[in-house]
């Protein structure tokens, strides 16, 4: 069921409108036309993947059409990302979003990362749910801490099946200034980015300053990296 509303930001005193796809599962669609916003991160997430921003160490190399690898990974600290962008960019939708699904509001916010993923426009994401490193299946299971997962750039198909019912994909079509929150119940629900679109999709006034695709920026409480990788090596992980 998807129901839509607004409320008021009190940081930017303008409407942040959403769909609740699901109790725990809601989209905010309101950053799309707010240009200069999205430029503001899109420079930041740029400079922080190249090693440009203080206190981030960047990628070793980044992706490209190319490369022998389509995305890349980069894990900061939520302490070490810009303050004023994680109140724009996740406390402030994020509130707004917990007076849209009342039941984000038992789900305390723990984060601790900050994850930038570059695509170029052949990257894609395999299905998996957003596990964290050291926990047990059984940890795992009872997360609720909010994901908090923005998409800048060229539009994409994420798909998401709703936890508990494995065998039905949901396509949801991004674009550029979409905030995808997903908690409580659907914090470890399965989800997979299939597609990004060709740079026609992004708003022509979005200045990726020479890079093509699409960045995803996620606020979350950790990050899950298979058995002996690292940061690094996940560059090549479909
Ligand atoms: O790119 C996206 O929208 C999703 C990213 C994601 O699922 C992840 O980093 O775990």
């Amino acid at each position: 069921m998807i129901s839509s509303a607004s409320s008021s930001s009190n940081m930017e005193q303008e409407s942040i409108s959403f769909k609740v796809i699901l109790d725990g599962l809601i989209l905010i669609t309101s950053y799309r036309e707010d240009y200069d916003f999205q430029q503001e991160l899109i420079d930041y997430c740029i400079r922080a993947l190249k090693g440009e921003e203080n206190s981030i160490n960047g990628v070793e190399e980044l992706p490209s059409l190319e490369t022998p690898f389509f995305k890349c990974f980069l894990d900061i600290p939520f302490e070490s990302f810009r303050e004023d962008l994680i109140d724009k960019w996740c406390h402030t939708p994020l509130a707004a979003a917990k007076d849209a699904s009342p039941i984000l509001k038992q789900c305390e916010d723990k984060f601790k990362i900050v994850q930038l993923c570059y695509y170029t426009t052949k990257g894609k994401l395999g299905w998996h749910r957003d596990r964290i490193s050291g926990l047990t299946e059984e940890e795992q299971a009872q997360l609720t801490s909010p994901v908090v997962s923005i998409s800048l750039g060229n539009d994409c198909i994420f798909s998401y099946k709703v936890n508990g019912y494995k065998d039905v994909e949901h396509d949801l079509h991004l674009k550029s200034g979409d905030i995808l929150i997903f908690s409580g119940p659907q914090r470890m629900m399965w989800h997979t980015v299939k597609k990004v679109f060709c740079n026609d999709t992004r708003p022509k006034t979005l200045n990726m300053r020479g890079l093509e695709g699409r960045i995803n920026v996620t606020f979350r409480e950790g990050t899950y990296y298979p058995d002996n990788s690292s940061p690094n090596v996940s560059n090549t992980l479909q």
